[in-house]
C-alpha cells in the first residue's frame, strides 16, 4: 500500500496540493493513453479539455461517451491509497475528467475554485491530477495559489465571457494574490493531489504538445452530494441529479449518499 508521508501529508494541509514521489506504474498509463484515444475518437464534438464523466456511458445529460478503464483505474488502489492518507478510509469516488490540451489550440482554465459550483456538503474533494504527457509551463501545467485553500473561504468569482475558456467562471478578489502562483510540472505517471479549496487554473497551450491530463474526484464519505441544490453553471453540462456515485474505500459514513442513481450500463454493449 502507497502511503504518503508525513511530510508529504503535511505540505497538502498547508499549502493545499501535493506533489507525492509516488509515480504511478507504466501499465495503468499505458491503459489510460488507450482509453484516451478511444474517448478523442468516440467524441469528436466534445472539446478534449471538456471530457467530464468519461467513466460512464453515454447515459446522462452530459453527452460525453466515456470508457471503462477510467472508472477501473479511478478505483484501483494505486490511486485510492494515496488519496486515503489524506481523506482517510472512508471515500467516495464522484467524477472523472480528462482534461486533454491539444498542442495547437489547447484552452485556458481560468483561476478558479471547484467548490463554487459542487452541490457537496459539508463541502469537501481531494482531485488526484494525474499526467498521462508530460506537463509543463510550455504546454499549459496546472497552476495554483499556494495556501489559498486555508479557512475554508470562497472568493469572489466572476462569469468570464471570453471565449476558449474550459470554464466561464473565475476567481476575481483582493484577497487571492496571483503573483504567488506556482506551477506544477509534472513527468506522464506523475500525479498531484489538490484540495476543493485551492485557487488553481491553467495557460493555453500553442506548444505543438499535447498536454493531457486525467483527473478524479474523491470525496470523504462523511460529505454529501445533494442533488438538490442549486449551483452555478460552470461553462459545460453536469448532470449531478444523475451523478454515479462508487465506493472506492470503506463504508458510507454520512448515510445519506444515493449509490444507485446513474449507473447506466451501457459499457458492455459498447465493447468496452
Ligand atoms: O487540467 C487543468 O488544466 C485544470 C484542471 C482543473 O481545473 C481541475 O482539476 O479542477
Amino acid at each position: 500500500m502507497v502511503k504518503l508521508s508525513k511530510t508529504e501529508i503535511d505540505l497538502y494541509r498547508e499549502k493545499g496540493f501535493v506533489v507525492p514521489k509516488f509515480r504511478v506504474s507504466e501499465k495503468i498509463i499505458q491503459r489510460l493513453r488507450e482509453a484516451l484515444e478511444d474517448t478523442l475518437r468516440d467524441n469528436p464534438y466534445v472539446r478534449p479539455e471538456q471530457l467530464a464523466s468519461i467513466h460512464t456511458s453515454k447515459t446522462s445529460a452530459e453527452d460525453t461517451i466515456g470508457h471503462k478503464t477510467f472508472l477501473d483505474v479511478a478505483l484501483d488502489n494505486e490511486l485510492v491509497d494515496p488519496v486515503s492518507s489524506i481523506l482517510g478510509d472512508h471515500i467516495i469516488m464522484w467524477g472523472v475528467q480528462l482534461f486533454c490540451k491539444p498542442g495547437e489550440d489547447g484552452m485556458e482554465v481560468p483561476m478558479h475554485q471547484d467548490g463554487q459550483y459542487w452541490p457537496i456538503r459539508p463541502l469537501a474533494t481531494c482531485t488526484l491530477w494525474l499526467a498521462l504527457d508530460d506537463s509543463d509551463r510550455g504546454n499549459g501545467c496546472l497552476k495554483v495559489v499556494p495556501g489559498s485553500h486555508k479557512n475554508a473561504v470562497h472568493f469572489k468569482h466572476k462569469v468570464e465571457h471570453r471565449k476558449n475558456l474550459v470554464l466561464n467562471q473565475a476567481v476575481k478578489d483582493d484577497r487571492v494574490d496571483e503573483t504567488e502562483t506556482e506551477y506544477i510540472e509534472l513527468k506522464a505517471g506523475q500525479f498531484s493531489l489538490h484540495d476543493v479549496y485551492l485557487v488553481h487554473g491553467s495557460d493555453v497551450n500553442t506548444s505543438g504538445r499535447r498536454r493531457a491530463g486525467f483527473t478524479v474526484r474523491y470525496m470523504p464519505s462523511s460529505s454529501v452530494l445533494r442533488r438538490d441544490l442549486e449551483i452555478p453553471f460552470a461553462g459545460y453540462p453536469v448532470d449531478w441529479a444523475g451523478k454515479p456515485l462508487w465506493m472506492a474505500r470503506g463504508k458510507d459514513l454520512s448515510g445519506e449518499n444515493d449509490f444507485k442513481l446513474g449507473r447506466g450500463g451501457l459499457f458492455s454493449a459498447l465493447g468496452k
